[in-house]
């Protein structure tokens, strides 16, 4: 379902949590895109512009940095595509017990007949005493079609193929049809809405009374579904919308979107032919869907995951040189939301593959640790930041420094044995002898594992 749009989606998301800069160059080249995508998928091109305009706007914003950077747009991105397809989801509602209607009216050959059955299947599941009641006249096999439905899936089917009218099939059932919580009323389709259609719902409606008259549009008819919709609400004063057929179209996202447009919701979607490829719309979840990703909380995870990758250039660039200090990996600390050790291993060049042989909740207990260690170094003078190891000979200074970070001692060699650890893995000569193009040997990586694995249990 909107393969397409759903890899440009995902695209877009991962090139705002992985850029280097999020700069209006990249904003643009996101923007663009994402308009692209949306356009392919049949998205008015006033939406997908109105939706490239708030978040460039949103972009400009060059008070918030960094990874706030990166949230706040991943965030406004994400409410927006919801927003442009429905926003909350929208339920129908009755109540058990009270012979509620629906009626499915559309033009022809959308999915009216097979979304009854999905439709009354569905709420028969879901404890509802439903039946089917057809109700197109005009079609030759309209009533068999229904009937068929209703028996393979044990659903009650009233019809009455000898009468032409459809009031009098209504009047003639409605004492037996009163037994029911929930009628769904199948209707005839007409080449367009015509008048003809339009006098039929309006007889039916009239007498049947339904609680909701429900519009069924096929996907593939893309944007194109906004007039119809509001035509259908003009005229025979429908109050939701079905779209069929999501799976086979790459224009569902026109057909969603326009719909959002009219003031008819889209409370369900088809999605194949058999009875229950049908679910309730829910903009927020299809959006996650699509993206592949639990929620917007998934999505801000990945942000905060993908480490700001300026500061994961510099940073390399000392680990290369062996120049790193206790000051790169408190300004580490600071550019990090979720600082991950894991990370950092994995810039250390022919250590990655190291990091299978380390044990991940240890890596996990350092990651917890390292909201302390910012405190504690936070704590240091600069001649203790420049120079940690005076802090190994000299208890007053860890002393201080404890109550300063409101830690203890111990947190605080701890932290000094972490930096070590990285820094000698960087420079170390285990890592100076490998060739770059054969990586690590197992014997290399053995060693190292051990070494890492040693010294890094405290
Ligand atoms: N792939 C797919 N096909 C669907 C879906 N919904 C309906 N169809 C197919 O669309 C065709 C038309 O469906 P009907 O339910 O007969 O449509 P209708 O609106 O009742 O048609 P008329 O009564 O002739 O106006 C059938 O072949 C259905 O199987 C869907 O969600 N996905
Ligand atoms: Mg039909």
């Amino acid at each position: 379902m909107l393969d397409k749009l759903s890899s440009a989606l995902k695209k877009g998301f991962d090139k705002i949590a992985g850029a280097i800069f999020l700069d209006k160059k990249v904003i643009d080249e996101i923007v663009k895109d994402l308009q692209r995508a949306l356009i392919q998928a049949d998205v008015n091109v006033h939406l997908a512009k109105e939706l490239g305009e708030k978040i460039r706007k949103e972009a400009e914003n060059e008070r918030i940095k960094g990874i706030e950077r990166k949230e706040h747009l991943t965030k406004i991105l994400h409410d927006e595509l919801i927003k442009i397809l429905g926003g909350e989801k929208k339920e129908l509602k009755f109540e058990k017990g009270k012979n509620n209607k629906i009626m499915l009216v559309g033009t022809y050959g959308h999915g009216k007949t097979t979304s009854s059955a999905k439709l009354a299947s569905y709420y028969a599941k879901r404890g509802f005493k439903t039946c089917l009641l057809g109700l197109d006249v005009h079609r030759l096999a309209a009533s068999e079609q229904l009937k068929q439905l209703g028996d393979k899936n044990k659903l009650a089917v009233f019809i009455d193929e000898a009468e032409k009218n459809p009031i009098k099939i209504y009047e003639k059932l409605k004492k037996e049809l009163e037994g029911y919580d929930l009628i769904i009323i199948d209707t005839a389709g007409r080449h367009s809405l015509d008048k003809e259609l339009i006098d039929e719902i309006k007889k039916l409606t009239g007498k049947i009374k339904p609680d909701y008259k429900l519009l069924i549009i096929s996907a593939d008819i893309g944007q194109a579904a906004k007039t119809q919709a509001e035509e259908f609400q003009k005229s025979v004063d429908i109050n939701g919308v079905i779209i069929t057929r999501m799976d086979s179209t790459a224009k569902a996202g026109g057909a969603l979107t326009a719909c959002n447009e009219t003031n008819a919701p889209v409370y369900f979607i088809g999605t194949g032919e058999k009875i229950n490829d049908f679910e309730t719309f829910n903009a927020k979840a299809f959006i996650s869907r699509m993206l592949g990703l639990g929620d917007l909380e998934g999505l801000l995870e990945k942000v905060q995951s993908a480490i700001d990758e300026k500061s994961q250039i510099k940073l390399k660039t000392r680990l290369d040189e062996g120049s790193f200090n206790l000051r790169d990996f408190q300004e580490q600390l600071k550019s990090m939301n979720n600082f991950s050790f894991s990370k950092i291993i994995d810039m250390i060049p022919g250590i990655g593959s190291l990091k299978e042989k380390v044990d991940d909740n240890m890596l996990n207990t350092q990651e917890h640790k390292v909201k302390k260690w910012q405190h504690i170094i936070d704590s240091m003078t600069e001649e203790e930041i420049d120079n940690p190891e005076i802090l190994e000979k000299q208890t007053s200074r860890l002393k201080r420094i404890a109550l300063g970070s409101g830690t203890t001692t111990t947190d605080i060699r701890q932290l000094i044995k972490q930096y070590k650890l990285l820094k000698e893995l960087a420079s170390g000569s285990e890592l100076t002898n490998i060739d770059p193009s054969q990586g690590l040997s197992q014997k290399q990586m053995m060693k190292l594992a051990r070494k890492f694995g040693k010294k890094m249990k405290f």
